[in-house]
């Protein structure tokens, strides 16, 4: 797209929205506090890096599509990154699974993992001036295949884990203190049951009892923040997850710790857009992991869609910019990786710049005074302003491709790069 045109279409679209009192160059100023931090699993269908030719293995969630050109090492993700990072706007972080550490070829289990091994991760990070987020990886291993991990009754396996989240723990600590930007460390387990289980209280005991020795260390809040992420159902735990919305909801309250909300964790008809301005009344911080269920599954590419601008609107709404950590979380092997990452961050973006293009106080007094047709209209309104032209801006501003300019670039990399793989 010619420059000159993103620049008249701008000028319009400032103009439209100037007579609700909008401005655009201040929600453009303010999209540098809208880091995304890029969910490093999209590049390689979750595989990691433990041994060639790593797959994804149970734990609940699936990845389905052969499509060419996933990545095989850590050179060949960070290449990968490094290209989609460069057809983003803004910064972005990135967050990495414990999986995807530098093992160098030798076999490094879960409780031995350490600093050492996402050195290089510290390093490319500094390079390009982000921060890291980090996940403990409590599936694809052996001692997760019965189901049961943090909260198994199994007490060899249940220390494994939790040594293994404490390892992460320390890691997720130095990468923080080394980056000068806390690092989100999330914490994500399977554990739950096909079939009806009979004593779902005892497991939940178990996990409590985990996550207190996983938290008995505390590091500063400067280095590492902790975030527990709860699930209604998985595949193959169907009739209960462990790690409900209200365990961790509990949890996350009482301890302090950061609740992550998966928008393709929960009943369909929830929105967790509803959820924010309730959680943010009893927790500090909230982790988001953006995704687009789609009937049963849960980890579709981020769209446009209601779902992803309420969640957006209630952030802004609610003044939780500083209160909430975005990180994505799909993965989908059926397309161009590398496309399939730009277009779901893309879309996150647009939903928090048109969150802040809102007209708040206008429909706000409407509300107040029980216009409700008045807001119905302006709500609506604001789906077809020139919103498209204020992105564009954005992007031009950042030097990056504006509008689908970015399919190009990528159908480039995938031919010159990604099909020899
Ligand atoms: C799984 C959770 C979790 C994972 C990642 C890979 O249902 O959403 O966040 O997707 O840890
Ligand atoms: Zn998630």
């Amino acid at each position: 797209m010619k420059k000159e045109f993103v620049q008249r279409a701008y000028e319009l679209a400032k103009e439209q929205y100037a007579t609700l009192g909008v401005d655009t160059d201040d929600a453009i100023a303010k999209m540098k506090d809208v880091k995304i931090s890029l969910h490093c699993w999209q590049t390689d269908d979750v595989g990691g890096f433990e041994k060639p030719d790593s797959t994804l293995g149970g734990g609940g969630i699936q990845v389905t599509g052969n499509y060419p050109g996933k990545a095989r090492s850590i050179a060949e993700m960070k290449m990968d990154l490094e290209k989609v990072m460069s057809l983003l706007p803004g910064k972005q972080r990135l967050n990495l699974h414990a999986i995807y550490g530098d093992f160098e070829g030798q076999f490094v289990d879960r409780d031995q993992i350490g600093v050492k091994h996402f050195q290089s991760w510290i390093d490319w990070a500094k390079k390009h001036g982000i921060g890291l987020d980090f996940n403990p990886t409590c599936f694809s291993h052996p001692k997760a295949d019965d189901g049961f991990t943090l909260s198994s009754k199994d007490e060899t396996i249940r220390k494994f884990w939790v040594e293994h989240v404490k390892k992460c723990r320390v890691i997720a600590a130095e990468m923080g203190k080394q980056l000068g930007t806390p690092c989100v460390n999330n914490i994500w387990i399977p554990d739950g049951s096909k079939d009806m289980p009979v004593d779902r209280g005892g497991h939940r005991a178990i996990l409590t009892k985990s996550l207190d020795e996983i938290f008995e260390v505390t590091y500063p809040k400067e280095y590492l923040k902790d975030a527990v992420e709860c699930k209604l159902f998985g595949i193959g735990s169907e009739a209960m997850v462990v790690g409900s919305h209200e365990f961790y909801m509990g949890y996350a309250m009482k301890n302090n710790k950061l609740l992550c909300l998966d928008n393709g964790h929960f009943h369909p008809t929830e929105q967790i857009g509803d959820k924010i301005s309730s959680c943010l009344l009893y927790v500090d911080e909230l982790l988001l992991h953006v995704t687009r269920g789609v009937r049963w599954d849960s980890d579709h590419v981020v769209t446009l869609n209601d779902e992803i601008m309420l969640i957006a609107q209630e952030v802004i709404r609610c003044k939780a910019m500083d209160r909430v950590n975005i990180g994505l979380d799909y993965f989908d092997g059926s397309l161009n990786r590398i496309g399939a990452y730009v277009v779901g961050t893309r879309a996150a973006q647009q939903a928090f710049l048109m969150a802040l293009l809102e007209p708040l106080a206008i429909i706000k007094k409407y509300e107040e005074s029980g216009k409700s047709f008045e807001r119905l209209a302006y709500l609506e309104g604001m789906k077809t302003m020139l919103f498209g032209a204020v992105y564009d801006k954005y992007c031009l501003d950042n030097n990056v491709p504006s509008g689908i300019d970015y399919i190009a670039e990528i159908q480039n990399y995938e031919e010159t790069v990604l099909i020899n793989r």
